[in-house]
């Protein structure tokens, strides 16, 4: 009788076994399933990269961008609680302020030069002329770019001076020097940037320059500034050579608050700029700025191109009143001989000098000033945003030979 009870029950047991077993296998995901479930979960992939939205400010495309952090927050909080940590939870991180970026001024930004300088200006300082004063003052000018004829003609000078008693100390030749080197960046032009602000005409400022000069960026700080100053900017992404162009100059629209026009990579540089003229004219903009290739690999077609872009920038109701010339002062004299080839092809009517942070090259302010006779109107010294100031010779003077 036991025996039978005992059977029974053990039946019992492997049939109710059997039963969870069936009703579990029917619930649970089998592997073959979780391939297409997991499908189902797309939403949760990343939304589109905001760069990759490109840079016109286009609201739909924004809007991905800002379902993003939401998404992940979402996702946080589905996470298992399985493994209560028994460790002390680490320190967070102490966030700090990222600091504000030193206001560009000439005197924190050239400092390399500067330190070329240092040593003839101490000299200077210390009420001595000899000849080892000539000597590193001659050395501190070429080294700095200034260029040999245009330093020796300067120390020649000075020297006549000196020996004529009409500058007794060191002090009264370090003035002397400053005067002289202002008085070789003196232009008959103005450096003020030209706006004519015609009714029913739109000003136009191409910016020239060969590769890797720092043309797109200038273009963002422009941008950036003459906005301040109340204008109504459009950019035209005039460099159609490669589409990376295009893109960079959309990321400083973005991060100037202005619109841009841009075209397919490969096609016409004069028709993206002609269409945004057009545009402006259209929305109330009352300043194009824009963008051009850089490439000198071919100069006959440079020129033509540049030639074609300036005349068509120039067709009604388009108004060029500026075409700035991009020089980097880090590639020294060779940014005049790359000038040079510029101004045969247009008429430039202002140059920007940019990279003059960092490097040991500024002097070559005063021989791209002395050479071209085109106004230095613009200088960078920086990459940031704000790091473009307009060309302030006396600062720039003062900064070169610790007069500030
Ligand atoms: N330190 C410093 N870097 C600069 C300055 N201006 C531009 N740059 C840097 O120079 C590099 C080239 O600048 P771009 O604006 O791309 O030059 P670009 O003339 O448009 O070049 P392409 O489009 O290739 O012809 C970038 O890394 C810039 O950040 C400046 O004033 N100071
Ligand atoms: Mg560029």
């Amino acid at each position: 009788m036991t025996a039978l009870f005992i059977v029974l029950g053990v039946v019992v047991v492997v049939l109710v076994a059997a039963l969870l077993l069936f009703a579990r296998s029917r619930r649970a995901p089998g592997p073959p399933g979780v391939g297409r479930r997991a499908g189902a979960a797309t939403i949760e992939k990343p939304p589109p990269q905001t760069r990759s939205s490109g840079p016109t400010k286009s609201p739909a495309k924004k809007a991905p961008a800002k379902k993003a952090p939401a998404k992940k927050s979402t996702a946080a909080p589905t996470r298992p609680p399985t493994k209560p940590s028994t460790k002390a939870p680490l320190p967070e991180p102490a966030v700090e302020p990222e600091p504000a970026p030193e206001p560009a001024t000439y005197r924190s930004r050239l400092g390399v030069v500067r330190g070329i300088f240092s040593g003839a200006v101490s000299s200077l300082r210390s009420g001595k002329i000899d000849a080892a004063t000539w000597d590193s003052l001659e050395e501190a000018l070429i080294r700095a770019d200034v260029g040999v004829q245009t330093s020796t003609a300067l120390l020649k000078e000075l020297r006549s001076r000196v020996d004529a008693r009409e500058i007794a100390s060191g002090t009264d030749l370090l003035s002397a020097l400053g005067d002289a080197i202002r008085a070789l960046l003196d232009v008959p032009e103005s450096r003020q940037l030209r706006f004519d602000g015609t009714p029913g005409s739109v000003d136009v400022w191409l910016v020239v320059g060969v590769n890797g000069v720092g043309k797109t960026t200038t273009i963002g700080k422009l941008a950036r500034q003459q906005s301040a100053a109340g204008h109504s900017i459009l950019l035209a992404a005039g460099d159609t050579f490669r589409a990376a162009a295009a893109d960079q100059l959309g990321m400083w629209a973005e991060r100037s608050g202005v619109d841009i026009v841009r075209g397919a990579e490969g096609g016409d540089p004069s028709a993206i700029v002609f269409d945004a003229v057009r545009r402006a004219a259209a929305r109330g903009n009352d300043l194009v700025l824009a963008d051009t290739a850089g490439r000198l690999h071919n100069k006959v077609n440079l020129v033509e191109e540049l030639k074609k872009i300036r005349r068509i920038a120039d067709r009604d109701p388009g108004n060029v009143t500026e075409v700035l010339l991009v020089l980097d002062s880090t590639t020294g004299q060779n940014a005049l001989v790359q000038a040079k080839q510029f101004t045969e092809a247009v008429d430039v009517t202002g140059i920007v000098l940019t990279k003059l942070d960092g490097t040991a090259k500024g002097g070559i302010v005063v021989a791209v000033q002395r050479e071209l006779g085109i106004p230095v109107k613009l200088v960078g010294l920086g990459e940031g945003p704000d790091d473009l100031m307009a060309f302030d010779p006396d600062a720039f003077v003062d900064a070169l030979l610790g007069l500030d």
